[in-house]
């Protein structure tokens, strides 16, 4: 029995389209994937501000929140929560040269409301999040936008969002490009400096990707750890990726098994999801996935993870200690594989 709670986002489940070829698969109903989501045993559900109220922009206040409330009805229907909002800026065409750092004040402007908007949206839902992904943030041309003053704008519309409201969170994904090219805020560094730069640190974290750290060439684990460490790891997107190339967001584990082994024991160890946390996936099914095989791979990572979960529950932490002691990293390393192979 897992002693965590996991959460998924709608975009997990879609159609197959990437950059580089068209749709695989039909798109699903949202009702139908919350269903699914809750039959398969995620407890939460992690929303785009447009996930949970489509054509947003073109609505009222008023009625976006009225919208939200129809969505935390069908959340309610299934016993599930939400567990955050993210503003989907890097869809809109308001925002094609950035949200938050666009050179563009009318931009911005259009960012923020988006982001006060992903606020009410939160509050209906019922959560306190809001999570960003600061993607097409950063520059296709270095010379179009200083990283200086992007980076203090970023600070400035945290800021806003904290001042908006007394006990919201902001929780910043870092991913080291853009996602094309380089980014402002590319790890979870970036991140606890950003915090600590806003008027409110205590209200602003961390969701480490397991993916985004392997792009930046980092191991998640170390990344999870040092959240862990600040006391600001708000939540994890895992999922897994191989090596430099674009983003895959593949089944948790199927990469890197003992990097996701220590990803579970970094979070097992220190508590995480004592407060409520949930252990986030991000992962999209391969491009030639069957429409009936469409939630294989939420399947796959839940498993994945509750293997490594049990692993981490047999990890002899005596035989830990003793190589140790006697400096036999050899033999601890082995210890560990053979743990993964099935062979202790
Ligand atoms: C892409 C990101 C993306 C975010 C999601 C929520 O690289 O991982 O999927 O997690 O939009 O912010
Ligand atoms: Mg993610």
């Amino acid at each position: 029995m897992s002693k965590f709670k996991f959460s998924v986002g709608p975009w997990n489940v879609a159609p197959g389209a990437d950059s580089y070829g068209p749709a695989t698969r039909n798109d699903v109903d949202f009702e139908e994937k919350v269903k699914r989501f809750a039959e398969l045993g995620f407890s939460a559900v992690q929303f785009h501000d447009d996930d949970a109220v489509p054509n947003m922009n073109n609505l009222t206040e008023e009625e976006i929140k009225a919208e939200a409330r129809k969505v935390k009805q069908i959340l309610d229907k299934y016993g599930m929560a939400a567990e955050f909002v993210a503003p989907r800026l890097w869809m809109d065409p308001h925002t094609i040269d950035g949200g938050f750092m666009s050179t563009s004040a009318e931009d911005r402007e259009f960012a923020m409301w988006r982001a006060y908007r992903s606020i009410d949206i939160a509050r209906e839902l019922g959560c306190d999040m809001v999570v960003l992904w600061l993607a097409r943030e950063g520059t296709l041309c270095a010379e179009s936008k200083s990283p200086v003053w992007a980076t203090k704008m970023l600070v400035e519309a945290i800021n806003k969002m904290l001042a908006y409201d007394p006990t919201i969170r902001i929780c910043i994904e870092p991913k080291p490009n853009e996602p094309i090219d380089r980014s402002i805020c590319g790890t979870m560094g970036h991140v606890m400096a950003v915090s600590a730069a806003t008027i409110d640190p205590s209200r602003v974290g961390g969701n480490l990707e397991s993916a985004h750290a392997v792009l930046a060439g980092l191991d998640p684990a170390h990344e999870i750890g040092f959240a862990l460490a600040m006391g600001k790891l708000m939540t994890v997107h895992l999922n897994d990726q191989n090596g430099i190339r674009y983003d895959q967001d593949k089944s948790f584990g199927v990469e890197n098994l003992r990097s996701a082994f220590n990803q579970v024991k970094v979070l097992k160890e220190n508590g995480y999801g004592d407060n409520g946390e949930y252990v986030g996936l991000d992962v999209k099914a391969m491009r030639t996935t069957k429409d009936e095989d469409g939630y294989k791979h939420l399947e796959n990572s839940l498993n994945i993870f509750k293997a490594l979960e049990e692993k981490v529950d047999r990890f002899d932490y005596d035989f830990q200690k003793k190589c140790v002691e006697t400096r036999d990293f050899e033999a601890l390393e082995m210890y560990v594989m053979e743990l993964l192979m099935g062979l202790k």
